[in-house]
């Protein structure tokens, strides 16, 4: 048997492939050197750069899995994931707005979009000159999307669509707004429309107060009769299975996120651990402190091969999408109390911005809720293995 490696228990680096490794270690690089230096000023001042979208899109980090010909760089699942985890290292946030432009507004329009829909907004959501926001939620449709209230009705060459979206990541500076609507013309089926900023009658009022995920901008959109022409809907598809198709994509980058969430955490604590002597030793010495960190260690362990195994599923077309609620309850359940236990054991310390653990705790309360509870995606898996549905 060879040595162990602690940070890598089960030796997932050998597992990446050369191309995959060097996508991540720019992100990594990215992260440490650009987003870790502003993290703690624009989550105490509740500020989001727009900036950062360039310069993500600069840095390919911007939908990676779409192909070149539209401006990502035609990477897989898997990459895309190890993208996710180093921007989630350094702030649930910055992952959110990353991940919303890549899985939630350049995915639908690849995969539902016309020829003419795809080059007109791909190449600029990919370099970060536009940034887009996904609307589904809505004030009175959260965990049940279907039962919305925005409607699309037809008019002469279009679409006039009235109703509310709540909770809307990147919604008050996005310029391209890919919207989810009930439409008249299409049986009352869900379908989705891309809106622009300065159309009449939409707005997306910022919303205030967040104690979570605050380096990330969320809002409302409203919209008061806004009119669209044809070329606003997105035609490939229809019914839930849209919406749904972006968030298995978006859900699966969240599983390896909360894995980079938890590991800052868990290497956080290790060190406060070695450094910090308390009744005379180090507290990493004291068997408390050593349990916690092996249920770090395996929980990251566990949760980042689950997350390469339905990422190299992805890239064959294999994954099922209750593969993707197993493992983005899982890692986020998992993410959460890691970093609650390691807010924990850097005590006093532990509460201090300064320190960033209790940061990507209050996140990582956000990152369980979004994208489907923790409990809904018990529900979907309960669902799967009984055959009966218990949503309602
Ligand atoms: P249900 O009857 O289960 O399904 C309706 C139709 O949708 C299809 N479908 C899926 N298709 C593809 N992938 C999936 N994962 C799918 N799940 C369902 C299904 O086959 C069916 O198709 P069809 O053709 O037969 O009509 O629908 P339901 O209404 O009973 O759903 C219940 C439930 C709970 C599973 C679902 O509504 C759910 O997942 N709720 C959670 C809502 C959610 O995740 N919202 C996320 C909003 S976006 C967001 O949070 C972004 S935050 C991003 C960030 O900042 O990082
Ligand atoms: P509810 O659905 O009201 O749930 C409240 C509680 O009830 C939860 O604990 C839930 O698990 C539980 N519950 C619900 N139904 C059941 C049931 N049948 N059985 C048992 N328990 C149940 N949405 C977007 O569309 N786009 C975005 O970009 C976006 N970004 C977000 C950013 C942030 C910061 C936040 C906080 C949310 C964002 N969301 C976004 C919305 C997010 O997806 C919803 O908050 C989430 O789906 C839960 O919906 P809800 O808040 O209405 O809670």
């Amino acid at each position: 048997l060879s040595s162990f490696t602690w940070e890598d228990p089960f030796l997932m680096e050998n597992q990446l492939s050369e191309d995959e490794r060097m996508v991540r270690d720019a992100a990594a690089a990215y992260g440490q050197d650009k987003l870790m230096p502003r993290v703690t000023e624009a989550f105490a001042q509740e500020s989001t750069d727009p900036e950062i979208f360039r310069e993500m899109g600069a840095m390919g980090l911007l939908g990676t899995t779409i192909p070149e010909e539209y401006g990502g760089i035609g990477a897989g699942y898997v990459t895309y994931g190890l993208v996710a985890r180093e921007v989630e290292r350094i702030d649930s946030g910055y992952r959110s707005m990353m991940s919303v432009q890549s899985s939630l507004v350049m995915y639908p329009i690849y995969a539902y979009g016309t020829e003419e829909q795809r080059m007109k907004y791909l190449p600029k959501l990919a370099s970060g000159e536009y940034i887009g926001c996904f609307g589904l939620t809505e004030p009175d449709a959260g965990s049940d999307p279907g039962s919305m209230k925005t409607v699309a009705k037809k008019t002469d060459g279009g679409y006039v669509l009235n109703g509310s979206k709540m909770w809307i990541s990147n919604a008050p500076i996005a310029d391209v707004f890919v919207v989810w609507a009930k439409s008249e013309a299409h049986g009352g089926k869900i379908k989705g429309f891309v809106l622009e900023k300065g159309m009449k009658g939409l707005s997306a009022p910022k919303i205030e107060g967040k104690l979570s995920l605050r380096a990330s901008i969320t809002g409302e959109i409203v919209m008061n009769d806004v009119e669209v022409s044809e070329d606003a809907l997105l035609p490939n598809v229809s019914g839930l299975k849209g919406p749904f198709g972006c968030l298995n994509r978006a859900r699966y980058g969240i599983a390896w996120g909360a894995m980079g969430a938890a590991e800052f955490c868990w290497h956080a604590a290790r060190s406060y651990g070695l450094d910090r002597k308390q009744f005379g030793k180090p507290l990493a010495q004291t068997q408390l402190f050593q349990l916690k960190l092996a249920n770090m260690q395996t929980e990251i362990a566990l949760g980042l091969q689950a997350a390469l195994q339905v990422g190299r599923l992805m890239d064959e077309a294999q994954a099922a999408p209750e593969m993707v609620s197993l493992i983005k309850r899982n890692n986020c359940g998992k993410a959460l109390e890691i970093a609650r236990h390691s807010r924990d054991m850097h005590g006093g310390n532990g509460i201090s911005q300064d320190f960033h653990v209790i940061r990507h705790m209050v996140n990582l309360e956000t990152v369980n809720t979004y994208e489907g509870t923790h409990d809904v995606h018990a529900l979907i898996l309960g669902r799967a293995q009984t055959g009966l549905q218990a949503f309602f």
